[in-house]
C-alpha cells in the first residue's frame, strides 16, 4: 500500500488552488504511478481537510454528513423499497433533488385526512427559548404526528429513509400544513440557528438538522410553489411529488434559503420530514 505524505497533500491542495480539476489531479497522480485507490483516497481525505480548515478560518461551523440520495449515476428511478420513485430533476449546488410520484393519491389522501382533527394555526420551533412561537412569516396550519404513529406513516417513513439512505431514527415526526388562499411560508432556513440561545437546548434531541424531504399532498389551483430565491428556482407543488434539499452546515452559504410561495387560488396541503444529525428521541 503506497503512503499519503505530507508532500502529497501539499501537492494535492496546491493543485486544487490552481484550480485543476478533481479529474485532472488523479490522472496525474495515476500516470506518476499511483493506485487509483490510494490517489482517490488522498485528494478526497485531503480536500476535505483544507475545505473544512478554510471554512473554520472563515468564522463558518464545521460541515456535517448529510443524507446523500443514490442517484450519482444519473438514474431515472431510485429503489425506495417497496417502490421505485422517479427522478425529475437535480442541482447540484444547493443539493436539491425533485422526485415524482414518492406517494400514492391514497397516501396523500390518508395524511391530509389523519392531520385535519387536529390541525392548528402553526408554530416554529423559537431559537431564542428553545419553545414554540407563533410566527407572522407562516400563515398556515400545521401539526405534527409522532414517528411511526401509525401504519401510513411507518410505510412511509420507511421509503424516506431507504430513499435517502439516512436512518429512519434521526428523522423527526412528519408535519402536515394546510395553506388557504393568500397563506404562505416567507424564505427561511430549517436548520436552527446556532446564534440563537435556545438552540443548544434544541440540538440535545438529535443535532442539527441537515436536509428537509417535503411532499406535495394535494394540488393548488395557482401559486404555492416552493421557492428557492438564492438560485431563482421554484418547485412546482404536484400531489405525490416530494423535494429533497440537504444544509451540510447551520449557515446562509448552503444557499438552503426557502419558502412557500403564497398560495393564489385553492389550496396547499404538503408534509415534511425533517432529517437530524443523529437519533431523534
Ligand atoms: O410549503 C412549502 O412549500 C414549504 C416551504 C418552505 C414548507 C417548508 N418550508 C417547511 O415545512 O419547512
Ligand atoms: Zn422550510
Amino acid at each position: 500500500m503506497q503512503a499519503i505524505t505530507p508532500e502529497l497533500r501539499e501537492w494535492i491542495i496546491s493543485q486544487a488552488q490552481a484550480g485543476q480539476s478533481v479529474r485532472t489531479v488523479l490522472k496525474a497522480l495515476t500516470d506518476a504511478g499511483w493506485q487509483e485507490a490510494v490517489a482517490v483516497d488522498a485528494v478526497e481525505s485531503t480536500l476535505h481537510v483544507h475545505l473544512q480548515a478554510q471554512a473554520a478560518s472563515l468564522g463558518l461551523p464545521p460541515a456535517v454528513p448529510v443524507p446523500v440520495p443514490a442517484i450519482g449515476d444519473s438514474p431515472l428511478y431510485v429503489d425506495a423499497g417497496d417502490k421505485r420513485v422517479a427522478v425529475l430533476g437535480v442541482m447540484s449546488f444547493p443539493p436539491i433533488v425533485v422526485f415524482g410520484d414518492f406517494l400514492s393519491a391514497a397516501e396523500c389522501d390518508g395524511l391530509i385526512e389523519a392531520a385535519k382533527p387536529q390541525l392548528k394555526r402553526s408554530l416554529t420551533i423559537d431559537t431564542k427559548t428553545g419553545g414554540e412561537e407563533m410566527n407572522e412569516a407562516r400563515t398556515s396550519s400545521g401539526m405534527f404526528f409522532r414517528r411511526g404513529q401509525n401504519e401510513l406513516l411507518e410505510v412511509i417513513e420507511a421509503r424516506i429513509a431507504k430513499l435517502l439512505n439516512w436512518p429512519l431514527a434521526n428523522g423527526e415526526g412528519m408535519q402536515v400544513l394546510h395553506y388557504r388562499p393568500g397563506a404562505e411560508y416567507k424564505p427561511h432556513y430549517d436548520y436552527f440557528d446556532p446564534g440563537e440561545p435556545g438552540t443548544p437546548t434544541i440540538l440535545k434531541r438529535g443535532g442539527q438538522r441537515v436536509a428537509t424531504f417535503l411532499m406535495y399532498l394535494n394540488e393548488p389551483e395557482k401559486g404555492g410553489g416552493t421557492t428557492f430565491p438564492d438560485v431563482h428556482f421554484e418547485v412546482a407543488p404536484k400531489r405525490g411529488n416530494a423535494v429533497f434539499f440537504s444544509y451540510e452546515r447551520p449557515h446562509p452559504s448552503t444557499k438552503s434559503l426557502h419558502g412557500g410561495a403564497p398560495v393564489i387560488a385553492g389550496e396547499k396541503w404538503i408534509a415534511t420530514k425533517w432529517l437530524r444529525e443523529r437519533e431523534f428521541s
